[in-house]
Protein backbone atom coordinates (compact mmCIF):
# COMPACT_ATOMS: atom_id res chain seq x y z
CA UNK A 1 0.00 0.00 0.00
CA UNK A 2 2.70 2.32 0.53
CA UNK A 3 4.44 2.04 -2.97
CA UNK A 4 0.90 2.50 -4.22
CA UNK A 5 0.34 5.94 -2.25
CA UNK A 6 3.62 6.93 -3.55
CA UNK A 7 2.61 6.43 -7.20
CA UNK A 8 2.64 9.95 -9.11
CA UNK A 9 3.29 8.21 -13.04
CA UNK A 10 -0.34 8.39 -14.62
CA UNK A 11 -1.09 5.41 -16.08
CA UNK A 12 -3.65 4.38 -18.64
CA UNK A 13 -6.47 2.28 -18.82
CA UNK A 14 -7.48 1.39 -22.06
CA UNK A 15 -11.08 -0.37 -21.35
CA UNK A 16 -12.79 -2.83 -23.92
CA UNK A 17 -14.39 0.62 -25.29
CA UNK A 18 -11.37 2.02 -25.13
CA UNK A 19 -12.51 4.81 -23.03
CA UNK A 20 -9.64 6.70 -20.99
CA UNK A 21 -9.88 6.20 -17.81
CA UNK A 22 -6.62 8.36 -16.28
CA UNK A 23 -5.30 6.91 -12.96
CA UNK A 24 -3.70 8.44 -10.65
CA UNK A 25 -5.77 7.41 -7.78
CA UNK A 26 -3.82 8.11 -4.38
CA UNK A 27 -2.64 11.19 -4.99
CA UNK A 28 -5.32 13.04 -6.90
CA UNK A 29 -7.02 15.71 -5.25
CA UNK A 30 -10.84 16.32 -5.76
CA UNK A 31 -10.11 19.07 -7.93
CA UNK A 32 -8.36 16.88 -10.32
CA UNK A 33 -10.53 14.25 -9.84
CA UNK A 34 -13.43 16.37 -10.62
CA UNK A 35 -11.50 18.14 -14.21
CA UNK A 36 -11.15 14.72 -15.06
CA UNK A 37 -13.98 13.25 -15.30
CA UNK A 38 -15.51 16.99 -16.52
CA UNK A 39 -12.98 17.69 -19.40
CA UNK A 40 -10.44 14.83 -19.80
CA UNK A 41 -12.77 11.84 -20.36
CA UNK A 42 -12.42 10.98 -23.99
CA UNK A 43 -14.47 8.24 -25.90
CA UNK A 44 -11.50 6.66 -28.72
CA UNK A 45 -12.14 5.10 -31.60
CA UNK A 46 -10.14 1.98 -32.36
CA UNK A 47 -7.70 3.43 -34.43
CA UNK A 48 -7.09 6.10 -31.80
CA UNK A 49 -4.86 6.77 -28.44
CA UNK A 50 -5.21 9.61 -26.30
CA UNK A 51 -3.40 10.35 -22.44
CA UNK A 52 -3.32 13.56 -20.23
CA UNK A 53 -0.25 15.54 -19.13
CA UNK A 54 -0.26 17.46 -15.74
CA UNK A 55 1.54 20.09 -14.23
CA UNK A 56 1.19 22.20 -11.48
CA UNK A 57 2.68 25.63 -11.65
CA UNK A 58 3.49 28.06 -8.38
CA UNK A 59 1.87 31.13 -9.82
CA UNK A 60 -1.82 32.54 -9.62
CA UNK A 61 -4.13 31.10 -11.63
CA UNK A 62 -5.64 34.20 -13.48
CA UNK A 63 -1.65 34.81 -14.22
CA UNK A 64 -1.10 31.50 -15.80
CA UNK A 65 -4.42 31.43 -17.56
CA UNK A 66 -3.82 35.21 -19.80
CA UNK A 67 -0.51 33.06 -21.01
CA UNK A 68 -2.48 29.96 -21.99
CA UNK A 69 -5.84 31.77 -23.36
CA UNK A 70 -3.63 33.21 -25.95
CA UNK A 71 -4.17 31.49 -29.07
CA UNK A 72 -2.59 33.19 -31.61
CA UNK A 73 0.87 33.69 -29.09
CA UNK A 74 1.30 29.62 -28.50
CA UNK A 75 5.57 30.47 -28.71
CA UNK A 76 5.12 32.68 -25.66
CA UNK A 77 5.49 29.10 -23.85
CA UNK A 78 5.50 27.01 -26.55
CA UNK A 79 9.45 26.32 -27.38
CA UNK A 80 9.01 24.56 -30.49
CA UNK A 81 7.04 27.35 -32.40
CA UNK A 82 8.87 29.29 -34.48
CA UNK A 83 5.89 31.82 -35.62
CA UNK A 84 2.22 32.14 -35.66
CA UNK A 85 -0.72 33.88 -37.41
CA UNK A 86 -4.36 33.86 -37.39
CA UNK A 87 -5.57 33.03 -40.32
CA UNK A 88 -8.98 33.42 -39.44
CA UNK A 89 -10.66 35.23 -36.63
CA UNK A 90 -9.84 37.29 -33.98
CA UNK A 91 -8.36 34.94 -31.22
CA UNK A 92 -11.82 33.73 -29.91
CA UNK A 93 -13.52 30.68 -30.49
CA UNK A 94 -13.40 29.55 -34.03
CA UNK A 95 -9.99 31.69 -35.00
CA UNK A 96 -7.58 28.92 -37.19
CA UNK A 97 -4.07 29.51 -36.67
CA UNK A 98 -1.04 29.33 -38.61
CA UNK A 99 2.55 27.81 -37.18
CA UNK A 100 5.81 27.16 -38.08
CA UNK A 101 7.59 24.80 -35.54
CA UNK A 102 11.55 25.06 -34.93
CA UNK A 103 13.94 22.56 -37.58
CA UNK A 104 14.91 19.57 -36.34
CA UNK A 105 10.90 18.25 -35.82
CA UNK A 106 9.18 15.78 -38.26
CA UNK A 107 7.11 18.69 -39.52
CA UNK A 108 7.30 22.05 -40.57
CA UNK A 109 3.57 23.66 -40.39
CA UNK A 110 0.59 22.86 -38.34
CA UNK A 111 -2.60 24.45 -39.33
CA UNK A 112 -4.80 24.75 -35.71
CA UNK A 113 -8.35 25.83 -34.94
CA UNK A 114 -9.60 26.82 -31.41
CA UNK A 115 -13.17 25.31 -30.37
CA UNK A 116 -13.37 26.26 -27.46
CA UNK A 117 -12.42 29.02 -24.82
CA UNK A 118 -14.37 29.44 -21.58
CA UNK A 119 -12.81 32.13 -19.68
CA UNK A 120 -15.32 30.91 -16.36
CA UNK A 121 -14.11 27.36 -15.91
CA UNK A 122 -10.80 27.90 -17.64
CA UNK A 123 -10.77 25.44 -20.51
CA UNK A 124 -9.14 25.75 -24.29
CA UNK A 125 -9.92 22.98 -26.93
CA UNK A 126 -8.09 23.28 -29.67
CA UNK A 127 -8.23 20.74 -32.92
CA UNK A 128 -4.73 20.44 -35.67
CA UNK A 129 -6.81 20.76 -38.56
CA UNK A 130 -4.02 20.44 -41.44
CA UNK A 131 -0.63 20.90 -42.06
CA UNK A 132 2.60 18.68 -42.83
CA UNK A 133 3.06 16.06 -39.63
CA UNK A 134 0.96 12.92 -38.61
CA UNK A 135 -1.18 13.85 -35.68
CA UNK A 136 -4.44 13.63 -37.31
CA UNK A 137 -8.23 14.25 -36.02
CA UNK A 138 -5.78 15.88 -32.72
CA UNK A 139 -7.79 17.17 -30.20
CA UNK A 140 -6.73 18.69 -27.03
CA UNK A 141 -8.26 20.07 -23.76
CA UNK A 142 -6.39 22.12 -21.34
CA UNK A 143 -7.81 23.15 -18.03
CA UNK A 144 -6.75 25.13 -15.07
CA UNK A 145 -7.85 24.78 -11.66
CA UNK A 146 -6.53 25.77 -8.01
CA UNK A 147 -5.45 23.47 -5.66
CA UNK A 148 -7.28 23.61 -2.65
CA UNK A 149 -4.57 24.97 -0.23
CA UNK A 150 -1.84 27.26 -1.65
CA UNK A 151 -1.66 28.90 -4.18
CA UNK A 152 -0.41 27.10 -6.63
CA UNK A 153 -2.22 26.41 -10.51
CA UNK A 154 -2.76 22.66 -11.70
CA UNK A 155 -3.06 22.40 -15.54
CA UNK A 156 -4.08 19.20 -17.29
CA UNK A 157 -3.65 18.75 -21.11
CA UNK A 158 -5.69 15.96 -22.92
CA UNK A 159 -5.61 14.95 -26.15
CA UNK A 160 -7.12 12.95 -28.59
CA UNK A 161 -5.24 11.29 -31.99
CA UNK A 162 -5.19 8.76 -34.70
CA UNK A 163 -2.73 6.16 -35.29
CA UNK A 164 -1.17 6.70 -38.05
CA UNK A 165 -1.31 3.40 -39.82
CA UNK A 166 3.01 3.25 -40.00
CA UNK A 167 3.24 3.79 -35.97
CA UNK A 168 1.67 2.30 -32.80
CA UNK A 169 -0.63 3.73 -29.95
CA UNK A 170 3.03 4.13 -27.91
CA UNK A 171 5.13 6.15 -30.13
CA UNK A 172 2.27 7.98 -31.28
CA UNK A 173 1.51 8.91 -27.29
CA UNK A 174 5.25 9.21 -26.41
CA UNK A 175 5.74 11.50 -29.02
CA UNK A 176 2.98 13.70 -28.38
CA UNK A 177 3.48 13.18 -24.52
CA UNK A 178 6.86 14.49 -24.97
CA UNK A 179 6.02 17.71 -26.61
CA UNK A 180 3.32 18.41 -23.96
CA UNK A 181 5.69 18.06 -21.32
CA UNK A 182 7.80 20.66 -22.48
CA UNK A 183 5.51 22.42 -23.26
CA UNK A 184 4.05 22.65 -19.62
CA UNK A 185 7.17 22.88 -18.02
CA UNK A 186 8.13 26.13 -20.16
CA UNK A 187 4.55 27.45 -19.17
CA UNK A 188 5.72 26.71 -15.38
CA UNK A 189 9.04 27.95 -15.79
CA UNK A 190 7.69 31.62 -17.42
CA UNK A 191 4.81 32.03 -15.43
CA UNK A 192 6.77 31.36 -12.18
CA UNK A 193 9.28 33.71 -13.04
CA UNK A 194 6.21 36.30 -13.97
CA UNK A 195 4.80 35.98 -10.59
CA UNK A 196 8.08 36.38 -8.88
CA UNK A 197 9.05 39.39 -10.89
CA UNK A 198 5.47 40.49 -10.04
CA UNK A 199 5.65 40.23 -6.23
CA UNK A 200 9.20 41.24 -6.29
CA UNK A 201 7.96 44.91 -7.88
CA UNK A 202 5.74 45.41 -4.54
CA UNK A 203 8.57 44.40 -2.49
CA UNK A 204 12.05 45.57 -4.33
CA UNK A 205 13.96 44.89 -0.98
CA UNK A 206 13.28 41.20 -0.09
CA UNK A 207 14.86 38.34 -1.91
CA UNK A 208 12.39 36.88 -4.13
C1 LIG B 1 0.84 21.23 -28.83
C2 LIG B 1 0.98 19.78 -29.03
C3 LIG B 1 1.61 19.12 -30.03
C4 LIG B 1 2.26 19.80 -31.11
C5 LIG B 1 2.91 19.27 -32.15
C6 LIG B 1 1.62 17.62 -29.98
C7 LIG B 1 3.59 20.01 -33.24
O1 LIG B 1 3.35 21.40 -33.10
C8 LIG B 1 5.06 19.75 -33.14
C9 LIG B 1 5.67 18.76 -33.92
C10 LIG B 1 4.95 17.95 -34.83
O2 LIG B 1 5.50 17.09 -35.50
C11 LIG B 1 3.49 18.15 -34.94
O3 LIG B 1 0.04 21.60 -27.98
C12 LIG B 1 3.07 19.59 -34.63
O4 LIG B 1 1.51 22.04 -29.44
C13 LIG B 1 5.88 20.54 -32.17
C14 LIG B 1 3.63 20.52 -35.71
C15 LIG B 1 1.56 19.65 -34.66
Amino acid sequence: MAAKLNTTELSINMQQNKHISLTKPQSRSAGEEAMKVLHHSHRLSANQCGSVVTQTIQAPLPLVWSVVRQFEEPQAYKQFVKNCGLSSGDGGAGSVRELTVVSGLPAERSIERLERLDDESHVMVVSIIGGDHKLVNYRSTTTLHKEECGGETVVMESYVVDIPPDSCEEDTCLFADTIIGCNLKSLAKLTERMACNHVSSYFPHSFF
